[in-house]
């Protein structure tokens, strides 16, 4: 699939420093290690509705994880997925009397528009679940073969991965099995679907059903890929195996992520998936997580209309940690539009306050599990002093700092 243009990526002078972030999987900050090319997976939107302020702070805070290790020298192997196909955008689609693949293509395209407004850098790889179902496919047919799927014995054609055979599994989210079992009931699991070999059994294919869309499956039986397996094998066709960071919101920690791994894990015979899980906290409205299901949503696309600044989202949504619940207000909004404004005037001086603190204070804060509150505060010093006018200044700093923010924290100041 297209992704969406880049934004200008100013170059800061000198590399910045090691990235840590939390691994959920160790349950403590480490200092990630990549490679030359650093390789990342974040799971991408399931297209049947608007990008809401909570999808955009989980790919802002991928965005600042892209940004940090670029800044630190390495290149980045970005891959994201798009989920169109699955049963809520099939639900959606019944229930407007539109066509399915209509509404991911419009959804997806308005995403498209909403990210390249945040000025989130795109994917390396923007990759489909439709596309990729061959792949799917033959990845299910190997695990079948190898005697570690099993279709089910009811006539449906589904196709299960027997967990009992999977060493690694509840290693990602560390849950022990009540509470496995809690959340796979709760979040589209099947614990008590009879005939499964055990009840954490995943779904990898779905036999096909009358009205629904359907492909060729393994051992000949026409359906629909799980969802688990989309991301593994996308994951595995692009980045392979023990990739630096496996990215999303932290409600996928349990099922998906655990589930991604598991399968991926079987199919290379390796540990493993990914050296780290990182999981965005999850954005509120109204006191409860803002959730295409419960409605309660704020979206991007409706600010933009409205002529909100994108990058005073941006700001909003980065004023506070990506690891703390946070709830979306209008003063939050307001906040950073004053913030923005402060920082462009100062960006706009010909002097100002000395700017090497600043990108070294931006550094560290962001490289700190992306500490952006720390960072932001950090600019907002250097602003007071600029703007007021006493101490030191600096011919053409304004223009620098102005670089390093744009370039760490994707907040633009000048007009591009
Ligand atoms: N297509 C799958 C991933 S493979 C999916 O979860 N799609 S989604 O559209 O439901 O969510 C897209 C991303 O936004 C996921 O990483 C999800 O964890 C994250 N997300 C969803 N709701 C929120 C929220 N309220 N706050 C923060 N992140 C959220
Ligand atoms: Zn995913």
């Amino acid at each position: 699939m297209l992704a969406w243009p880049a934004p200008l990526l100013p170059t800061l002078p000198g590399p910045g420093p090691v990235l840590r972030l939390f691994d959920t999987a160790r349950g403590e900050v480490v200092a990630t290690e990549p490679g030359r090319v650093a390789r990342m997976y974040v799971c991408g939107i399931t297209p049947y509705d608007a990008t809401h302020l909570g999808h955009a702070a989980t790919y802002l805070a991928f965005d600042l994880v892209n940004r940090v290790w670029r800044d630190a020298g390495h290149a980045v192997h970005y891959v994201q997925n798009v989920t169109d196909i699955d049963d809520p955008l099939l639900e959606r689609a019944e229930r407007d009397g539109e066509d399915w693949i209509v509404l991911g293509m419009r959804e997806t395209a308005l995403f498209r528009e909403d990210m390249t407004a945040l000025r989130v850098l795109p994917p390396e790889d923007y990759v489909g679940a439709v596309a990729a179902i061959p792949a799917i496919v033959a990845r299910v047919e190997t695990l079948l073969d190898e005697g570690l799927a099993y279709v089910l014995d009811d006539g449906t054609g589904d196709v299960y991965h027997d967990v009992s055979q999977a060493p690694g599994f509840g290693e990602e989210s560390g849950y022990d099995p009540a509470t496995m079992l809690a959340l796979s009931a709760e979040r589209g699991g099947d614990p008590d679907r009879p005939g499964k070999r055990n009840r954490l059994d995943p779904l990898l294919w779905r036999g096909r059903r009358e009205g629904e869309p359907s492909w060729p499956g393994p051992r000949g039986i026409d359906g629909r890929p799980g969802w688990h397996i989309e991301c593994a094998t996308i994951a595995l066709d692009t980045i392979g195996m023990g990739f630096d960071v496996q990215g999303g919101g932290s409600d996928l920690v349990f099922p998906h992520h655990e589930y991604s791994a598991v399968h991926a894990e079987a199919l290379a015979g390796t540990k493993p998936f990914a050296r780290a899980y990182v999981h965005a906290a999850m954005i509120g409205l109204h006191g409860e997580k803002m959730s295409k299901s419960r409605g309660n949503l704020v979206f991007v696309s409706k600010l933009r209309g409205e002529g909100v600044d994108p990058m005073a989202v941006r700001l909003a949504l980065l004023s506070g940690h990506y690891r703390t619940d946070r709830a979306w207000t209008p003063d939050l909004l307001s906040a950073a539009e004053g913030r923005l404004a402060t920082w462009r005037r100062a960006a706009a001086l010909p002097a100002g306050a000395p700017a090497a603190p600043v990108l070294a204070g931006l550094r560290e804060r962001l490289a700190d599990d992306l500490d952006s509150p720390g960072a932001i505060a950090a600019v907002d010093a250097w602003a007071a002093a600029t703007l007021s006018g006493d101490g030191e200044t600096e011919e053409g700093a304004p223009a620098m700092v102005a670089d390093a923010v744009d370039a760490l924290l994707g907040v633009q100041l000048q007009e591009g």
